[in-house]
């Protein structure tokens, strides 16, 4: 998959264990005539158990599971042995993941924490074995109770949590071959705008084994906001985000111009968008001979005020480390 390994919705159908029925028996044994009941319990249905997990960024690995089902649990038998429970199912989802039930939108809850572990559908109880109905009145009690239903439903998954640093540009400006330099997503690259028509998410390795995710999503152009283009849709996926990355290629006609076309697009679509921190960065900066780079250093520092800019190419493999030095900072 090359393309749009970002997937934040996904829909599963879940089903709980069912109960094991609890025994109806008599001991009988040689020389007892009569013994007492001793029909075991049934055991517990498996639940389905939803777990957090940090090393998780999408729902790309349930895209395609369908259907979740856990193990019936098994029904009681004689000399009071107890069913065995049904096996559970742990289904792992990213720190972030909101549960709805699908038929009533409800939200059921969500994960945030690591190792956190939520039943979103309970296994049935096992049915009570006769031995616990015998009484003064009742000595060989012939009845048990069956094991509990199993629950079923369909619930939605939905990803809110998103990466930390999201990209913006305008399509072409290098967005995808950033983040192919950085990370080792592969995401598709080509020399014509809007190659990218679904966020792709990678992560970046910093020192240390420490990392943060860069998500990199379709371009934008002006009029995003009131839907041109694909940038609209796309917005929310860097709604999130706590650093914005914006790039411009250095052979843009008028660089601050289109960094305020940009910052005008977030801003329409969500006010708050302007104030997560913000890095400019001049990308194919390996276009540009040193006195250009100069030339042009004196002009964005007189023209854009309050953000700082880099130089970078990711092809030349140029101010690549500076950059996730400076976004590690803003990060942390
Ligand atoms: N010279 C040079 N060209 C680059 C550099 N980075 C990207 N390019 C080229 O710019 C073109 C567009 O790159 P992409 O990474 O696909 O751009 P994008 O921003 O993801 O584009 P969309 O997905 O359409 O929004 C490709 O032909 C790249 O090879 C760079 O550092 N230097
Ligand atoms: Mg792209």
């Amino acid at each position: 998959m090359t393309e749009g390994n970002f997937v934040d919705y996904v829909k599963i159908y879940i089903s709980s264990g069912k109960g094991g029925k609890g025994s109806t028996h008599l001991h009988r044994e040689k020389f007892i005539e009569k013994g007492g009941p001793d029909g075991g319990d049934g055991g517990r249905g498996g639940h389905i158990i939803l777990r957090g997990n940090k090393n998780l960024w999408t729902l790309f690995h349930l895209k395609f599971t369908k259907h979740v089902k856990a193990g019936h649990g098994g029904d009681g038998g004689s000399s009071r042995s107890t069913g065995a429970d049904g096996e559970d199912k742990i289904i792992e989802v990213p720190l972030g993941t909101v549960v709805k039930d699908q038929e009533t939108e409800e939200i059921l809850f969500e994960i945030t924490e690591h190792g956190q572990e939520k039943i979103v559908a309970k296994g049935g109880k096992g049915g009570l074995g006769n031995w616990h109905f015998r009484s003064a009145t009742n000595q060989t009690p012939r009845y048990s109770q069956p094991g509990m239903p199993a629950e079923e439903k369909d619930i939605i998954l939905e990803l809110k949590v998103l990466a930390d640093v999201g990209l913006v540009g305008f399509p072409n400006a290098g967005k995808s071959t950033l983040l192919s330099v950085l990370t080792s997503a592969k995401p598709k690259i080509a020399d014509y705008p809007f190659t990218t028509l679904k966020p792709n998410l990678g992560i970046v390795a910093y020192r240390d084994f420490q990392s943060f995710v860069m998500a990199d999503i379709p371009g934008i152009i002006e009029g995003a906001a009131e839907g041109k283009g694909l940038g609209h849709y796309f917005l929310r996926h860097i709604e999130r985000n706590s650093t914005l990355l914006f790039l411009v290629p250095a052979d843009a006609d008028d660089i601050k111009k289109e960094y305020e076309i940009l910052l005008d697009e977030l801003r329409r679509y969500n006010p708050e968008m302007l104030t997560k921190d913000r890095l400019l960065v001049i990308s194919k900066s390996d276009m540009l001979d040193d006195e250009l780079k100069t030339e042009m250093k004196q002009l964005l520092d007189a023209q854009i005020k309050g953000v700082p800019y880099l130089f970078i190419s990711s092809v030349a493999q140029q101010g690549l480390q500076e950059l996730k030095d400076k976004l590690w900072q803003m990060l942390n």
